[in-house]
């Protein structure tokens, strides 16, 4: 098949699980055209049946805001239209099923495609809710030929706020297990667990819908009961405070900002904890990712994340804004080394199993299958 695949190229878990999406599917003999504004961050190597097409907004100077939206439906149709697209694939709904649609009529009748939206969180949670975007949000999931979420919570919010004449398949994130996988680096570990500390690990965009803060919490609570240390992979708003909520704390010497990395396997690998005291989450890519490189994860009872984590066997969850009982969770995790060496373990084949790229990726093959009428 001929894919279009369009996402946000930055640092987030949508483009991810659309960048790695596209490259199995190119592995797998299809051919992938991701369509962004700039190249996605994954997409970092040549790879066969992989191309990319950059959206530019041309300006002008009464075009006092930039037009993403429209640039991007014109990027789309130049694509299916020269290239035959199949279907078209987008991810996270504003502003990219619209244009979608838009595309996919002005082509109706000369090159059709397929549009296929994949919900992924605050396309559905937060932005798609603001009035202004509520309308053509629920109109472009309903002229969607397929609409997926990466899990049931999600489905079932997207019912709940945008009406249940959408049909919406649940189709769960995914990792590639032969990357994401114990990775032992004496180098990372040895800048990384120092003194004898146990390392919890939180990686996020450092938006506040993840709430470091609480991971600082967590961290000086949990060392009242034994030497830890924390390490903060990414970046984003709130890292800033962050770091002076540590040296407020007085743990900033035990904290560690290590920015954005390309190397959170290896990473992953050298923590104890993951932590995610989300206050939204739909899925919980970063867990699924500690999880595959057998890390536990200690975090909230929000939104999907506990169909990716399971309460006392491979982590712990806990009410928002808990941060006393996030810290007991890790303390007892980490002082019985048969009960942490258990949820190691089964965190490393819950992700294998469930979330496996050889379970996943087929499904959405399939969804493409159904929607162009070939199963
Ligand atoms: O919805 C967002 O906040 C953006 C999106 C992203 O691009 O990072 O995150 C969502 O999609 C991820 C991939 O499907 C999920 O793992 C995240 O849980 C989800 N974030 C939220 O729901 C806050």
């Amino acid at each position: 098949m001929k894919i279009g695949m369009v996402c946000y190229p930055t640092y987030g878990g949508s483009g991810v699980v659309a960048t790695e999406l596209g490259l199995h599917l190119a592995r797998r003999g299809h051919q992938v055209h991701f369509i962004s504004y700039a190249q996605p961050m994954r997409l970092d190597r040549f790879q066969d049946n992989v191309f990319f097409h950059e959206v530019e907004s041309p300006t002008y100077p009464l075009l006092e805001f930039n037009l993403y939206s429209l640039a991007l439906a014109g990027k789309i149709v130049d694509v299916a239209k020269y290239e035959l697209l199949d279907v078209v694939h987008v991810h996270y709904a504003i502003p990219h099923a619209i244009s979608g649609y838009l595309a996919s009529q002005i082509l109706s009748k000369t090159s059709p495609f397929k549009l296929v939206t994949t919900l992924h969180g605050t396309d559905i949670t937060l932005v798609g809710l603001e009035p202004t975007y509520h309308p053509l949000v629920r109109f472009s999931l309903e002229k969607s030929d397929a609409v997926t979420a990466v899990s049931s919570f999600l489905a079932e919010r997207t019912v709940q706020n945008f009406g249940n004449n959408i049909d919406i398949q649940v189709i769960p994130n995914f990792i590639d297990a032969d990357v994401y996988k114990p990775t032992p680096c004496t180098e990372i570990q040895r800048k990384i667990c120092q003194e004898g500390e146990r390392v919890l690990v939180h990686v996020s965009n450092f938006r506040p819908v993840k709430r470091v803060i609480d991971c600082v919490h967590i961290l000086a609570e949990v060392r009242k009961s034994m030497p830890a240390r924390l390490v903060f992979v990414g970046d984003g708003p709130d890292r800033g405070e962050a770091e002076r909520a540590c040296r407020e704390m007085g743990v900033a010497d035990h904290v560690l900002f290590l920015g954005k990395q390309h190397a959170l396997p290896e990473i992953l690998s050298s923590a104890d904890i993951f932590l995610l005291p989300s206050q939204q989450e739909s899925f919980g890519l970063s867990a699924l990712e500690a999880m595959a490189c057998g890390v536990p994860v200690v975090g909230t009872n929000i939104g999907g994340i506990g169909e990716v984590v399971q309460h006392g066997e491979t982590g712990y969850l806990a009410e928002l804004g808990d941060v006393q009982r996030m810290a007991k969770y890790c303390v007892d995790l980490l002082s019985s080394s048969k009960k942490h060496a258990a949820f190691k373990t089964a965190a490393r084949v819950r992700a294998v199993e469930n979330f496996g790229v050889n379970r996943i990726v087929p499904a959405y093959e399939q969804l493409y299958a159904s929607v162009l009428g070939k199963n």
